[in-house]
């Protein structure tokens, strides 16, 4: 057997997970390097030259050239076409997937994402800002809400079938224990949770690179959090 032709650089992380998850539940082979941010592998110049903002994932593709591609949720979009499986036909419903994509692109990863920065790494480095993580907080709380009052009535958050939309979302709603905002009574996005943590693609992809159970709070998170702050404490140094 030759080389698969997806070819994944990724890391245990939000962003991290979406193409591994993509990968697993269409069954589709690839191959992969972790990229260890505590060497700075991210930064690398032969790795700028796939992925220029020096961040994971990327793929390449092998058999279209060694393409390139960089950025999740144009990544699961990519893959989404190549493969022709979690983006809709109907054009109205992808439409939905896009713009509920976009939304977690533009959105819930960004506002959750710092509020976890604030929380989880700035604070216990010495860095306390309590209006930084207010806002955050507030705002991601918002976004999910929004989810909560879109899945009202509807299994998926896009046409009526699980997509793309889905994939990217999942991953960082999910990790709210870890952002620290609550999903108290947000019914409708806790049933979400539900159905996608039960699905055994999901499971796997959760372990791949490596399983960081951390982020949605099943367990005791103290270490993993002293670790990780640790991992960041030179670039809130420098800010
Ligand atoms: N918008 C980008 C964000 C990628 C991103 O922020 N990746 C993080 C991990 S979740 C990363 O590579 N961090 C390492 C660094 O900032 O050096 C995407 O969705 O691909």
């Amino acid at each position: 057997m030759g080389q698969p032709d997806i070819h994944l650089y990724t890391a245990a992380t939000m962003n991290g997970y979406k193409p591994v998850i993509f990968l697993e539940e269409a069954e589709i082979p690839y191959d992969l390097t972790p990229i260890d941010f505590a060497r700075k592998e991210q930064k690398a110049p032969d790795y700028l030259r796939l992925n220029p903002n020096g961040r994971i994932p990327t793929i390449v593709d092998r058999s279209n050239d060694d393409f390139a591609i960089f950025e999740s949720g144009a990544i699961l979009w990519y893959l989404a076409e190549k493969y022709g499986q979690f983006l809709p036909e109907d054009p109205n419903a992808r439409s939905e997937t896009l713009q509920w994509l976009m939304f977690q692109m533009a959105g819930i990863g960004p506002m959750m994402g710092q509020a976890m920065y604030f929380q989880r790494i700035a604070a216990p480095n010495g860095e306390e800002n309590p209006s930084a993580i207010n806002r955050y907080v507030n705002e991601s709380r918002r976004l999910l809400e929004v989810l909560d009052a879109r899945l009202d009535g509807r299994d998926w958050l896009a046409g009526d079938e699980y997509t793309i939309a889905d994939m990217a979302t999942y991953p960082w709603a999910r990790a709210y224990i870890w952002a620290k905002v609550s999903v108290d009574g947000l019914d409708n996005l806790n049933a979400w949770f539900a159905r996608l943590d039960a699905r055994p693609a999901i499971q796997k992809a959760l372990t791949i690179p490596a399983a960081r159970p951390g982020f949605w709070g099943d367990e005791d998170d103290s270490a993993f959090m002293k670790e990780n702050a640790a991992r960041f404490a030179s670039d809130v140094s420098k800010n």
